[in-house]
């Protein structure tokens, strides 16, 4: 529990066999729910997954889904419990635990329905942060504010999240992008049911091991496509 909020962290977990482990560890303790979602790994991301102390709940893809359909696997977890906030913390160990109270905390204090990190008001953004990272990253959440409409929020891809189960609860989760471009889309459909987003410093990570999914027909393209058809949906409806 934080601040009388009931917390699931929710830990997308894609071949992440050297990271998963100390991800999970590292997620605070007063944490009351951890849920792994294994999305069809081919290594041995689950089973070093069980191996931790915190005993988490792990779900399973059969097939790879993509990292925004393992999310809404952990959502509609955290929504079957009592779960108060449903927080995303990724397997790959790129999020901080220590910002995890500064995140929950315009939620508890009633200011958020939607939290979410943004690395660029965080002062090590250009230390750790790779320069095409820091430059796409910038590109894609201008584009971002156009597209879901929140003028006011930066760092469009920054998975660190956290979420009320009363905002979770009106949004359609089967219609959100499954894979990369996710988190533009959930702003999207966040905007058009009147959550309230707000964004937090969170510290940037892209140690010495740092691997990524990212590649230009797995996360480019489809991000395009997504910020292309949320600003069609946006004119439409105005
Ligand atoms: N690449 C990839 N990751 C997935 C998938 N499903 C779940 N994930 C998890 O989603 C999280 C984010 O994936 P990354 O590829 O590191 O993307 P990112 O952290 O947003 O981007 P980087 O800044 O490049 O690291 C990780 O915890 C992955 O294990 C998938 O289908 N593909
Ligand atoms: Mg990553």
């Amino acid at each position: 529990m934080y601040r009388q909020l009931r917390l699931c962290v929710v830990i997308p977990a894609f071949n992440e066999e050297d990271a998963i482990l100390a991800a999970i560890e590292s997620v605070p303790d007063f944490v009351d729910e951890i849920v792994v979602v294994d999305d069809a790994s081919a290594d041995e991301t689950c089973e070093r997954a069980l191996t931790s102390s915190r005993v988490p709940v792990l779900l399973r893809h059969p097939v790879n889904r993509g990292v925004g359909a393992a999310i809404v696997s952990g959502y509609r977890h955290a929504l079957r419990g009592e779960s108060d906030v449903a927080i995303v913390m990724a397997g790959d160990g790129q999020m901080d635990p220590a910002d995890l109270p500064a995140l929950l905390d315009p939620i508890a204090e009633g200011r958020a329905d939607y939290c979410k990190g943004n690395r660029f008001a965080h002062r090590e953004i250009l230390i750790q942060m790779p320069t095409i990272r820091v430059m796409g990253n910038a590109a894609l959440s201008v584009a971002t504010k156009v597209t879901s409409g929140y003028r006011h929020v930066f760092d469009s891809q920054c998975g660190y999240t956290a979420i009320t189960s009363a905002a979770l609860e009106q949004l359609q989760l089967d219609k959100v992008f499954p894979r990369y471009g996710y988190p533009n889309d959930m702003l999207a459909h966040l905007f058009r049911s009147n959550a309230r987003v707000v964004d937090v410093p969170v510290r940037p990570i892209y140690g010495p091991s740092w691997k990524s999914g990212v590649r230009w027909h797995t996360a480019v393209y489809p991000v395009g496509f997504v910020l292309l058809k949320s600003w069609w949906n946006r004119m439409r409806s105005e």
